[in-house]
């Protein structure tokens, strides 16, 4: 917000733009050496791979000098900080948008070009940094974007993968294939590996307790027998009962002495046999855009302590001598392909302590070199949670605190308390993380004990106000297993809970945390997501991009609001360009399908792309999708070819992964290939309906999907879906929801206005009742939905077998509700299609052309910006930590 300093920024950045551009030999250089002396290759001939990985460790040297200066000025000025704990990051590829932070694409493209390189085609060589699954992980990968550029003192904490997210292919039979994802093949050059950066993590073994009590000698009041007769002899202590002869004894009353033990020192805990490995970490620069603040994503790989055993060595069994060594590597191996909680894995449970105890020690050396007294470490930093999966860094805090620290338990507990923030991202009760005592208490024990004490004071302070709620509230389930309840560990410490919209959060405080919410009223607040517009439109969508500069410059890469001023722009001619740029994205995804699928897309610009990407969950309902498509299909085969000619061309367009693990979801996609396959081959309906499975969805192919997006389908049965971030994206391009009324859904028609959506569907509050009518006597299924089951279990799209799971669910179950609304959905389809077809005198869609850029242009409230401000003020009391301009710059 200082002018001069943005003056001076500008300035710099347009200096060396000056610089570059006049002088392209200088990055031509720097690529070649990075060739010949990083890369050990010739710079007389080399592949594209190598021009990739040369290119970007050029554009890393730029970064390299700027995050060191961030990390020495945050040093210096010694703000608090924020810690982004989130055991995914899916960060995709990094080329461009680094480029496009740095100011530094044009350049690159021009120098590349010189020694015949296009940009395009070397950033393609790129492998995704696939470390996450979906939602949950890009949410935190568009964080730290918005964090860098907001110039906040942040840093992200992560697991560093060797497997990221599995590879998806398609078999012959339309099932899903999964094969490892190897993103290190070629190396990154995106990270640096920080051999000084280390810590040993610990994990088994036992805890011994030391006692430090010593003994004192107190009067009381007690009985004594004495010895009769005439030197009264002989004390000796009377209990109760006991016999004696009076003759010969007395008994009085009187002041006795008493040996008790009392606590000199607080007891002290040793964790001891542990099993111990190293965590190192890799660091990957995270630039702003536009700004001198580069900020760090530390990610820890787990390594052996000793390389190998060398008595085993010595004897000649090299199997024993690698043993440990691999179960140390093993830890971070490979990502779960889960995007709920993967029970009582005690690998996952590994993986999670590992990476807060890493994390943890590092945050704590940083602490302790700012000097600050140890009450102080909630004035220098806050840790975020992304879920629940890092909560264990509660209880280890409270070990550092007590057993390093030597704090009593009532100050490193009013300590932590202060630390730590969590958000929720599902309300899917099975996603709700527990681990078994039996497994926590094994893996880290000293843990187990610490929890139980929080549980214990924690109950104490609410048994008299809250007693009938106390089993639900407390952290322990006692029923089927002991467990930890990781959310409530997780609520009961921290000092902010949040939900990632609107009505989530209502959901949180309504439904599956309605009880805290009464003990807590004040914690729970809701921050809804956003996505950096940064990547998802100005990166995926240039064309798109430019023509908003055009009319109102560059400033919304920064601001989204500057869009709004968009608005008066949207004449006629306004509209065409949109149109054009939107045929340059379908072309792309076209090309992407031709050459992933086979499958050919003529006249795209006529034909609506109607899309939905996203993970293949029950709940996300690719089903409802799927039977429409197979209803429109079957609608379509009772035309005749005139009538087919006049209607709506179309491609419904399904891409996502399905956990390895996860039947009815593989199942679902391996209808839609099916379903694919006869309506793609059936030549009597014409380029009418093209259905399209792209494999391997990733941040990648993201990028070019979702600007051709015409339509984007956010159906998921209401009052399940947190938020969805895709919604955003989408509507960010120019694509049109259509959509129930969940997650992020109700707060985007909120903003972009009602006009410009398809909403359908049972509303949270109906779910119940419409599940209860659904199966009510009397109750007669849309007969379109009715053919189209009865069209499967008639074979026409296999064998009636493989996809009886399927339809049984719908016909038997129907948990999400598919049958009720699929009418409504059928009918806010229709009005899409008749909306589609209308053009103005000019053969322009003209009315769907508004109301897609008014959408895009409205979006101002979803730009990760927007989150990454409120979590500052609302929660994490940072301020921006701005690096300026060198004082000697113009
Ligand atoms: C996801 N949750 C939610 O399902 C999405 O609705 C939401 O947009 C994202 O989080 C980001 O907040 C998960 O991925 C998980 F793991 F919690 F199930």
């Amino acid at each position: 917000s200082d002018p001069e300093q943005k003056k001076k920024l500008d300035n710099l950045f347009a200096m060396r733009h000056r610089f570059l551009e006049t002088d392209t030999k200088s990055l031509l250089q720097s690529i070649c050496d990075h060739v010949e002396l990083r890369l050990g290759r010739s710079k007389w001939s080399f592949n594209k791979q190598i021009a990739y990985s040369a290119t970007a460790l050029s554009v890393r040297d730029h970064m390299i000098e700027l995050w060191n200066d961030t990390n020495k000025y945050f040093h210096e000025r010694n703000p608090k900080r924020l810690y982004y704990l989130s055991i995914e990051f899916l960060i995709g590829r990094l080329l461009r948008s680094n480029m496009l932070s740095l100011a530094i694409e044009a350049d690159y493209t021009k120098a590349l070009s010189q020694i015949g390189l296009h940009l395009e085609e070397i950033a393609e060589e790129e492998l995704d940094m696939a470390l996450g699954n979906g939602g949950l992980g890009r949410l935190a990968a568009c964080f730290l974007d918005s964090m860098a550029t907001l110039r906040l003192p942040a840093w992200g904490y992560g697991l560093r993968y060797q497997y990221g997210m599995f590879k998806q292919r398609v078999s012959k039979e339309g099932d899903q294939v999964e094969l490892p994802d190897y993103w290190l093949e070629n190396g990154c050059p995106w990270e640096i590996k920080r051999l000084d950066v280390r810590y040993t993590v610990r994990f088994y073994g036992h805890v011994r307790e030391e006692k430090h009590t010593r003994t004192e000698i107190r009067m009381k009041k007690g009985k004594i027998l004495r010895r009769r007769g005439v030197n009264r002899g002989e004390l000796l202590p009377y209990t109760d009962g006991q016999s004696f002869n009076e003759n010969d004894w007395q008994l009085l009353e009187m002041e006795v002495p008493e040996e008790v033990e009392i606590e000199a020192a607080p007891t002290e805990y040793f964790w001891e046999n542990t099993e111990d490995i190293y965590a190192c970490a890799f660091d990957v620069p995270i630039a702003g855009y536009h700004t001198l603040n580069v900020i760090n994503l530390r990610l820890w790989q787990s390594m052996p302590k000793t390389e190998f055993d060398f008595n085993s060595f010595n004897r000649g069994s090299y199997d024993d001598a690698m043993r440990a060594k691999q179960a140390a590597e093993t830890i971070t191996q490979v990502l779960y392909p889960n995007d709920s909680f993967e029970a009582g894995k005690e690998l996952r449970l590994k993986q999670q302590y590992f990476f807060v105890s890493a994390s943890l020690q590092d945050i704590m050396r940083r602490f302790r070199n700012t000097g600050m007294p140890i009450q102080d470490l909630p004035k220098q930093c806050i840790m975020q949670c992304n879920d629940t999966h890092p909560v264990l860094a509660i209880p280890e805090l409270m070990r550092i605190l007590l057993d390093d620290e030597h704090l009593t338990f009532d100050e490193a507990w009013e300590i932590t308390q202060k630390c730590f923030a969590y958000t929720n991202h599902t309300v899917l009760p099975e996603a709700l993380e527990k681990w078994s005592v039996d497994l926590l208490g094994r893996v880290v024990p000293r843990h187990l004990q610490i929890i139980y004490q929080i549980n214990w004071l924690f109950m104490e302070s609410i048994r008299d106000q809250f007693p009938d709620d106390l089993a639900d509230l407390s952290i322990i389930e006692e029923t089927p297993v002991k467990a930890i309840r990781m959310a409530n560990l997780a609520i009961v410490t921290s000092i902010k809970v949040n939900g990632v919209a609107a009505l989530h959060t209502q959901l949180l405080k309504t439904t599956i945390f309605r009880k805290f919410f009464k003990v807590f009223p004040k914690k729970f607040l809701n921050v809804t997501n956003g996505v950096t517009q940064r990547r998802w439109l100005l990166e995926c969508n240039t064309p798109l991009g430019q023509l908003y500069s055009s009319k109102v410059g560059t400033k919304w890469a920064t601001a989204y609001k500057v869009l709004r001023q968009i608005e008066p722009h949207i004449d006629d001619a306004f509209i065409t360009q949109f149109w054009d740029t939107r045929r340059i994205a379908k072309e792309r995804l076209a090309a992407l399908i031709k050459k992933e699928t086979g499958i050919t897309l003529n006249n795209v610009d006529e034909m609506l792309f109607d899309v939905q990407v996203k993970r293949i969950h029950e709940y996300k309902r690719q089903s409802l999708n799927i039977l429409r498509a197979i209803a429109e299909y079957l609608n379509l085969r009772t035309l005749t070819p005139a009538q087919i000619a006049k209607k709506c061309k179309k491609m419904i367009f399904f891409a996502g992964k399905a956990a390895p693990g996860y039947y009815m979801a593989k199942k679902t996609i391996k209808l839609i290939n099916c379903v694919a396959s006869v309506v793609n081959n059936d030549e009597t309906i014409g380029d009418a309906l093209k259905i399209v499975f792209l494999p391997n969805y990733n941040v990648s192919s993201a990028q070019v999907i979702i600007p051709a997006a015409d339509i984007h389908e956010q159906i998921s049965t209401a009052g399940y879906e947190a938020s969805g971030t895709s919604c955003m994206k989408f509507c960010m391009n120019g694509g049109i929801i259509i959509g129930t009324w969940d997650g992020a859904n109700i707060e985007i028609l909120e903003e972009i206005g009602a006009e410009q959506t398809y909403m359908f569907g049972l509303k949270t509050e109906q779910i119940d009742e419409g599940r209860k009518q659904r199966f009510a006597n009397g109750y007669k299924m849309d007969s379109r939905l009715e053919e189209a089951l009865l069209a499967i279990e008639g074979g026409l799209f296999g064998p009636k077998h493989e996809f009886m799971p399927f339809v049984d669910a719908i016909r038997h179950s129907d948990n999400y509700v598919v049958a009720n609304d699929f009418p409504l959905y059928m009918a806010a389809h229709e009005q899409v299609e008749k909306d589609w077809l209308e053009k103005n005198a000019h053969g322009v869609r003209e009315k769907w052309g508004r109301r897609a850029i008014l959408s895009s242009i409205r979006m101002d409230k979803f730009s990760s910006d927007r989150s990454i401000i409120d979590y500052s003020e609302k929660i994490w009391k940072i301020k921006p930590c701005m690096v300026p301009a060198p004082i000697d710059a113009p």
